[in-house]
């Protein structure tokens, strides 16, 4: 970071009131705590979009004060080697990771703003993403789905800005808007959820659970309570197109609406709904109804670990059909430099045999993995990793054919982490 002393959020004397130093960077003022963007709780309590995690997580980054402006810096690029077994499987080096900036200052005697950008290296892999088996959902090319394959993230995954205002020690009311962002549904996504987010392997639930992470056009409004928070989102329900470097706009068409509720400072509880319009590119004609629940649970380890699990339920409902996904995944971050971590997940899912954007029969697939990463302190703010997992995909018979039995994956990766 030239020109810019980050400060370790955990180190930061809260008391102080420091002079400006030579580079230029500020002390924390004592009238303006590291509280949240939407409301008057710890800071470590937001993830992705307006979602939250249990207060107990570990908030890592680069934290600057610039004036009223505090500045925080989360990064991370992951450099993997995929190969997926049978039939449908392939084999792929490809880089993933995110780069995000947040600007947060009071705004009067009450307000507050943030300020985000999130952006993505994952254009770079190619329209196809990475092989993913038993993974579905959006389009290489406009015209075939992509099955058994991860798509790339857009290149902005976020642009957004919210202003919350104190009405109370323990209320607020927010809005948030995002271009793209994050509307009000699921748990936080899963390149942010403590429980996962160290594993460069996306969850085959993402469509039912997480995927509206990037939403092009969200506006959410909400009011938080203590430990409860409801929210309404109205937002376009179509998912990313196929070219990853633009900006795509639409009408807000859709709807979502959660309440989330962190009882203690280890869990966070959420269930929420949503009206989906149009999401698939490839079938214009077809709606969808989504539900999730999910909770989290994080506590500390010895002096400077973690251990984090989440269990998620998602329902996507089009038509006569519903679908179904099941998701526990955990980490545990034993000491600085071990991270061991695990997922299994099973969806119910009608694209993987679908042609031409019609869906086929519906199959009840499952799959497990289980990795670790040894991570390296280089510099104060930077760590590299080196990790590695197995996977294995446990198909119905009617799909054993096509995949060869119950194939099995692995990924090695190498990572540099902001932290
Ligand atoms: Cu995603």
């Amino acid at each position: 970071m030239p020109g810019m002393a980050g400060m370790d959020h955990s180190k930061m004397d809260h008391s102080a009131t420091a002079a400006p130093t030579a580079d230029d960077m500020a002390g924390m003022d004592m009238s303006h705590p590291m509280t949240g963007a939407l409301g008057p709780y710890a800071m470590s309590r937001e993830a992705s979009g307006t979602a939250w995690q249990p207060d107990a997580s570990t908030h890592e980054g680069v934290h600057v004060m610039r004036g009223p402006w505090m500045v925080m810096l989360h990064g991370v690029l992951t450099g993997v080697y995929s190969s997926q077994d049978g039939p449908r499987g392939d084999d792929k080096a490809f880089a993933a990771g995110m780069l995000m900036a947040m600007a947060q200052r009071p705004v009067g005697e009450a307000g507050t703003l943030q300020l985000r950008v999130m952006v993505s290296p994952d254009p770079l892999m190619g329209k196809r993403g990475y092989p993913l088996l038993l993974a579905s959902g959006e389009t290489a090319d406009g015209a075939a789905p992509l099955v058994d394959r991860q798509h790339p993230h857009d290149l902005f995954m976020e642009l957004s800005a919210s202003y919350s205002y104190r009405l109370s020690g323990k209320d607020s009311v927010f809005v948030y808007a995002g271009l793209p962002g994050e509307p009000a549904f699921g748990p936080p996504a899963f390149m942010h959820r403590l429980s996962i987010m160290d594993s460069p392997e996306a969850p085959i639930s993402h469509h039912w659970l997480d995927s509206t992470h990037i939403t092009f056009g969200v506006l959410t409004a909400g009011y938080i309570h203590d430990g409860w928070k409801v929210e309404a989102s109205r937002f376009h329900g179509r998912e990313p197109d196929q070219h990853r470097y633009d900006i795509e706009t639409g009408d807000l068409d859709s709807t979502a609406v959660r309440l989330s509720w962190n009882p203690t400072a280890n869990w966070s509880l959420q269930t929420s709904w949503a009206d989906v319009k149009s999401p698939e590119q490839l079938d214009p004609g077809e709606n969808q109804k989504k539900w999730s629940a999910s909770a989290i649970y994080t506590v500390p380890v010895g002096d400077s670990g973690w251990w984090s699990t989440t269990a998620a339920w998602g329902r996507r409902s089009s038509g006569h059909e519903d679908l179904d996904a099941w998701m526990l995944e955990s980490a545990v971050k034993p000491n600085a430099a071990w991270t061991i971590f695990a997922r299994a997940e099973r969806t119910e899912n009608n694209e993987l045999t679908s042609l031409g954007g019609h869906h086929g029969p519906t199959y009840t697939v499952g799959k497990a993995s289980l990795g670790a990463i040894r991570d390296w302190r280089l510099s104060e703010h930077l760590t590299f990793g080196v990790g590695g997992l197995y996977v294995l995909n446990f198909l119905p018979r009617g799909l054993e054919p096509a995949y060869g039995g119950d194939p099995s994956g692995a990924m090695a990766f190498i990572r540099l982490k902001l932290n």
